[in-house]
């Protein structure tokens, strides 16, 4: 079963019933061209001086990544602002809850932030990933009252191709429970044309793909996820990484200046995904890179 695409004219409910059944959908000229063109220019040659991953469990040895896109490139904000990608994480994440007050029963409405902004560019002869959820960033639980943390979309910056790492896709796995594994078997890869997006959620299994082409397949990813999902008090505003650096190790660590696995809280660095305590180690990167926890299971 391969994934159903949409055009740009496709309305909201459309793209909100086609990731209802299947976890994901693809959207065509998710971007105009001079905004793809534009995410091409700006972010080439910041990737070219970059080196590739580290480790062949997940971020690969020929993949290159890069963060913090909102500084490096404008056309990452018409992304973020994306009509069909708001509309889906709307409907996903900005579900009413109530609380009480006293006898009071209030309605809550969390909002979204991105939580990723990310260039991924597969070199030829990079294997798949192993199939994942996103959502397990936060260990989220599935069926979690049905609820989705995440919403996510995959920008082709050059076409996606059965051949060349498109996004691999196990449609429906987003309402699967924790206890079903993914098997490589179920996964469909994405194709699209450049310019098109991949919208799906962090619930849906997916991974990036083996590229068998002798170019690169780059994309560009950008969650909206769950604004609740930090913490309570903005310690990264409260204090200057001056007065961060002044503190303990141990309560620098515990108001958030570390990551946990698996691979949430990292800073990009040099192409890497980092722990960012190193920080404040001398000035040195260090080896810090997140961890995406240990392998029960061959
Ligand atoms: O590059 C891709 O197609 C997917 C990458 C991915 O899923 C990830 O790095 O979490
Ligand atoms: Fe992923």
């Amino acid at each position: 079963m391969a994934l159903t695409t949409l055009p740009a004219s496709a309305g909201a409910d459309e793209v909100v019933e086609v990731i209802e059944r299947d976890g994901g959908v693809i959207v065509e000229d998710f971007v105009d061209e001079p905004t793809r063109a534009g995410l091409e220019s700006d972010l080439r040659p910041i990737l070219a001086n970059l080196g590739f991953g580290q480790d062949d469990y997940f971020s690969g040895t020929k993949t290159r990544r890069l963060g913090a896109l909102f500084k490096h490139t404008r056309h990452a904000q018409a992304i973020a602002r994306q009509q069909h990608f708001r509309a889906a994480a709307d409907h996903f994440l900005c579900v009413p809850e109530h609380i009480f007050l006293g006898p009071d029963r209030v309605t809550t409405v969390p909002t979204v932030q991105v939580g990723v902004t990310q260039a991924i560019d597969i070199h030829p002869g990079e294997g798949s990933q192993p199939l994942h959820r996103d959502d397990s960033v936060w260990q989220w639980r599935h069926p979690e009252g049905g609820r989705q943390a995440r919403v996510q979309v995959m920008v082709a910056v050059t076409d996606f191709t059965a051949d060349n790492g498109g996004t691999l896709v196990i449609p429906g796995s987003h309402k699967w429970d924790d206890d079903r594994a993914p098997r490589q078997e179920e996964a469909v890869p994405t194709e699209m044309k450049r310019g098109s997006g991949l919208i799906w959620l962090g619930g849906t299994y997916h991974a990036g793909g083996n590229n068998r082409t002798d170019t690169s397949r780059f994309g560009i990813t950008v969650t909206l996820d769950l604004s609740y999902l930090r913490q309570e008090e903005n310690h990264y505003l409260s204090l200057t990484l001056d007065e961060v650096a002044a503190l303990p190790d141990d309560i620098r660590r515990l108001i958030g200046y570390q990551a946990s696995e698996p691979t949430c809280g990292w800073i990009e660095r040099d192409g890497i995904m980092r722990d960012p305590h190193f920080l404040f180690e001398d000035g040195e990167l260090g080896a810090a890179q997140v961890s995406m926890g240990r392998r029960e299971t061959a």
